[in-house]
């Protein structure tokens, strides 16, 4: 579209317009639903598309077959300023179907009703049978060039920089299900080398359930809802998964991680990612090393507290996504930077006696250092979720030269799966011509036809060899940077169905994640698996899980046992001495606090100005400010409020700060809001707020105003995390010290709780 072309100058008049947006406070808090704020009469003057809002970015604009298109971001968009039928006719109404009369009969031959009907029947595909639920960002990852003494992959060299797109997922739950379940979590990475598409496949957990993908099958029939009642939805706690672990206890090191907070992640954003499987590096000379790959988030790894995962998933199910999308829409983007453990590929694939093709297997950092290689950075919110995040299709299998797989026997399955699942997903084997999935790389292919084809083929020829099309494709010599598999020797064996000796040990590992987590994780995971145990139905089950537990340690398993009411079990093998693995524990450092909400308590109470400083102190260390008073309009001064009292709960923030003490509001009543409770002046709904929050470790800072509202939430005001002065800028460097360390766990010592 040239510049002069009228549909381009409307696009451009509405670009300045959005740009030329004055109302800053609506920018200052992530969330607007579209570019632009509506008037609020219905807009009846024609005129093109708004554009994306300025956080969002479609695919890139390439050809089915990887070429660049040249064309504008929004070519693929709608255009015009007119309703149209799919054929670009233009429409005078669609709210009314073609009858005869108008209270006669609908007409069949009301083919714009067919057409939309039809379409509407249809915008459902089937969503993937695990990791339904997902959200997903557009980024770019650079390369330190530190891997290429063992890699040829172009996209590592030094400061190459390669588009990515990165979905985080839950496995468990259907398309539906809320963001904060505990659950594994996928981080699946797609990079758009220029020498094809590479796929990191990866999930937050280190480990995997099965060693074997043929078991994939039993433990997520097992994880997923039961088959009869289909409950629970996205949940462990139930009766077949721990049927299934418990009696499979190559499950025990995965599940005892689950149990860990690395279940209940606070963020996307503050999440590790592993590759699980060993994959193999080849170099330029073609000399190969083993790899563990592993994504080292900058916010470092956090967690939410058991409650507050269970209260978002009612006040807000979309807690991970909207942390994501507002995080990036807000500038606060996230970053990863990737590392590598390496192995020498020695015949016999192990490290330090860790067989490296066992994914229920671990190498300790302690042991194998991660050396960073490169450093991602998630730049832009997808613009239409189905085309993007939903129609996004990950393989394993998609490698490039440089990276090569190993004999990892759940990494072999997941070869043959990822590419048949999209077959019956994306409606086809063409999905790799979807926008979101285009490589960027040039494609030359011989495969043809089928459905939903979007390139349009020249030549007669598909097939090798020929003359007829020149010959071409031709293959790619040494020097043309061809995939070519690293020739692995196979050792003569026999074919069976059996797993190495040195995968039957399902338990030395469980016990070294167990002792190298900090008391306060460790309580964590004792209140898991108790809960989870607790609503299990058979006790046959609860009680085979409690003896699988004396094989990791007495102390876990005397606990989960003693809350269940079961007595503890002796341990039926000999548990090994084990060196604790310091990087296995998510505390003991501090990390920046990008993107973190601080909700501000306010009354109606005098002036604002305290208000807007402390708002504008919030943003200006990174973190997002939501304003809390007792009714949805702005406060004196125009500064818009974002929540209520009745409608704010404590887990939609990392911290507080109170500046008033809000006196009970007119609907702090129990008849209007079940909240609402007891007969103290300060609003009930502001004391619960804080109580919640201060149960839940969260720093807390406030004016000396804030003293009445700590006694009616009855909390100590002399407890860790609970800062309360005059001088607004100290409770704020409080705030942002404590949240750098994420919580305020010496609240709440836990050290003399356990033997
Ligand atoms: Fe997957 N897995 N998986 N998985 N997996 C899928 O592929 C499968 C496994 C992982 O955001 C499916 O496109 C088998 C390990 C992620 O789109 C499916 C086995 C790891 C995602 C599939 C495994 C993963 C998937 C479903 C046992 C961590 C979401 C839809 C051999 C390293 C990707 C789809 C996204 C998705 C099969 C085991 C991670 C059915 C057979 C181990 C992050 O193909």
């Amino acid at each position: 579209m040239t510049k002069s072309h009228p549909v381009r100058k409307l696009v451009d008049a509405v670009t300045d317009a959005v740009s030329d947006d004055k109302d800053r406070d609506r920018a200052e808090v992530p969330g607007a639903p579209g570019a632009q704020p509506p008037p609020v009469a219905e807009p009846t003057q024609p005129r093109a598309p708004l554009p994306s809002k300025p956080d969002q970015s479609p695919p890139a604009v390439l050809s089915a077959t990887g070429r660049s298109g040249g064309g504008s971001e929004d070519a693929r968009a709608q255009s015009g300023g007119y309703l149209t039928t799919a054929q670009g006719t233009r429409l005078a109404d669609s709210d009314h179907s073609l009858k005869a009369g108008p209270r006669g009969p609908v007409l069949l031959q009301d083919h714009h009703l067919r057409e939309k009907i039809t379409h509407f029947d249809h915008e459902r595909i089937p969503e993937r049978v695990v990791h339904a639920r997902g959200a997903a960002a557009h980024g770019v990852f650079r390369g330190y060039g530190t891997a290429s003494a063992v890699s040829k992959a172009a996209f590592l060299a030094e400061n190459v920089e390669t588009p990515v797109f990165v979905r985080f997922s839950t496995v468990l739950g259907s398309r539906g299900s809320a963001d904060t379940v505990r659950d594994t979590r996928g981080f699946a990475t797609k990079f758009y080398t220029g020498e094809g598409v590479f796929d990191l496949v990866g999930n937050n957990i280190p480990v995997f359930f099965i060693q074997d993908a043929i078991k994939f099958p039993d433990v997520v029939h097992a994880a997923k809802p039961h088959p009869d009642r289909e409950i629970p939805q996205a949940q462990s706690a139930h009766d077949t998964f721990w049927d299934f672990v418990s009696l499979h206890t190559e499950a025990t090191h995965h599940t005892l991680w689950n149990m860990s907070d690395r279940g209940i992640p606070r963020s996307y954003r503050m999440m590790e990612g592993f590759g699980i499987h060993t994959f193999r590096l080849v170099n330029a000379d073609g000399a190969s090393t083993l790899v563990k790959f592993h994504w080292k988030p900058r916010l470092g790894v956090h967690s939410l507290v058991w409650e507050e995962a269970q209260l978002i998933g009612g006040m807000d199910p979309d807690f991970h996504r909207r942390d994501l999308a507002d995080a990036i829409e807000a500038g606060a983007y996230p970053q990863w930077e990737l590392g590598i453990q390496t192995f020498p590929d020695t015949p016999e694939q192990t490290f330090e006696g860790i067989d490296l093709l066992d994914p229920t297997k671990i190498v300790p950092e302690e042991l194998a250092p991660v050396r960073p290689i490169g450093l991602m950075t998630l730049t832009a919110n997808p613009t239409n979720f189905f085309a993007e995040t939903e129609q996004v299709a990950f393989h394993p299998g998609h490698l490039v030269p440089g990276i090569d797989i190993t004999d990892d026997p759940l990494l072999s399955g997941r070869l043959f799966s990822y590419l048949d699942t999209q077959i019956t997903r994306l409606g086809g084997p063409n999905f790799a011509q979807i926008p979101i999935n285009r490589t960027h790389a040039p494609v030359n292919d011989m495969l043809r036809d089928g459905f939903h084809q979007d390139a349009v083929h020249s030549g007669v020829a598909p097939y090798k060899p020929n003359s007829l099309d020149g010959g071409c494709p031709f293959f790619a010599g040494a020097g043309e940077h061809p995939f070519v598999e690293y020739p692995t020797p196979v050792t003569a064996s026999a074919k069976v169905r059996q797993a190495p000796a040195s995968f039957s040990d399902h338990f030395t590992q469980p016990r070294l994640f167990w002792l190298s987590l900090t008391p306060v994780e460790q309580q964590h995971v004792i209140a898991a698996y108790t809960f989870e145990l607790s609503k299990v139905y058979e006790a046959a089950i609860r009680e085979r899980a409690v003896a699988v537990l004396a094989n990791v340690d007495p102390v876990l398993c005397a606990e989960v046992a003693a809350g269940l009411g079961l007595p503890a079990p002796e341990a039926t093998v000999a548990l090994p001495p084990v060196e604790p693995s310091a990087a296995l524990s998510q505390l003991g450092t501090s990390w920046p606090v990008d993107g973190r909400v601080v909700g501000i308590v306010v009354d109606f109470v005098g002036t604002t100005d305290h208000v807007r400083a402390a708002r504008d102190a919030v943003r200006g260390a990174g973190m997002t400010a939501l304003i809390i008073a007792p009714t949805a309009g702005p406060l004196a001064d125009g500064l818009p409020v974002q929540r209520t009292f009745a409608a704010a709960r404590s887990v939609e923030f990392d911290a507080l700060l109170v500046l008033g003490t809000p006196a009970r509001g007119a609907d702090d009543h129990g008849a209007r809001d079940a909240k609402s409770s007891g007969s103290s002046p300060v609003d009930s709904r502001v004391a619960l707020l804080v109580n919640e929050a201060y149960r839940h470790a969260k720093p807390l800072g406030g004016h000396p105003a804030a003293r009445a509202v700590w006694a009616a939430a009855g909390i100590d005001p002399h407890a860790p995390g609970v800062l309360t002065s005059e001088d607004p800028d100290e409770v704020l460097a409080g705030i942002v010290g404590l949240l750098g360390t994420h919580r305020a766990w010496d609240r709440f010592p836990p050290d003399a709780l356990l033997p």
